[in-house]
């Protein structure tokens, strides 16, 4: 390729010259710039070319992006009492409190908890954790992933691969919640 640009640069050199006249050499050197800078504009294309194929690629895996939202309320409920993703995919939750009442009165979290965890128990650990957003640090390898606490109005969101095929527990930790803020996740 770039010996035949190289040799049409050369034919066209080779034809200005062959042209005569004042002035040709002058004119052969501004067409031999412009042959570079052409040359310059079509590796800068061919360099485009290349990136939405990247693109394409990033789509794909970006499909496998499952979205969820759970609300929580001031009645200390979750509207969901079961989520399902699939294995591998990458899940993005939402929590919105979607009531009114402060974080101190009527806090809500979203906790994923590794399979096996006694959930009453983690809720009793947890109501210790004030500080700690009710994730108590001698818990805190039982969570696979939790949100931060929220009051009325607020929402957060987190991102994580899903765990393993199976069916996990997840609660809210704030004091006395786990009780009726609790559901299944499952992953298929
Ligand atoms: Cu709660």
């Amino acid at each position: 390729m770039k010996l035949l640009k190289l040799t049409l640069s050369i034919l066209t050199i080779g034809l200005f010259i062959a042209c005569g006249g004042t002035g040709s050499k002058e004119e052969s050197n501004a067409e031999e710039e412009t042959m570079t800078s052409r040359e310059i504009m079509r590796q800068e294309a061919d360099a485009k070319e290349n990136e939405p194929k990247e693109t394409t690629k990033n789509e794909n895996e970006e499909s496998d992006v499952v979205e969820i939202t759970i609300e929580g309320n001031d009645q200390m409920q979750f509207n969901l009492d079961e989520i399902k993703v699939k294995a591998g995919s990458t899940v993005k939750l939402t929590l919105k409190h979607v009531g009114e009442m402060s974080v101190t009165q009527m806090g809500h979290n979203w906790v994923l908890l590794k399979q096996g965890t006694d959930i009453m128990e983690f809720g009793q650990k947890a109501a210790t954790a004030k500080e700690r957003g009710y994730i108590p640090e001698s818990e805190e390898g039982k969570v696979i992933v939790s949100t931060s606490l929220l009051g009325g109005g607020e929402e957060d969101t987190i991102e994580f691969e899903a765990p393993k095929k199976g069916t996990y527990d997840f609660i809210c930790s704030f004091p006395g919640h786990v009780a009726l803020m609790k559901g299944k996740f499952i992953v298929e």
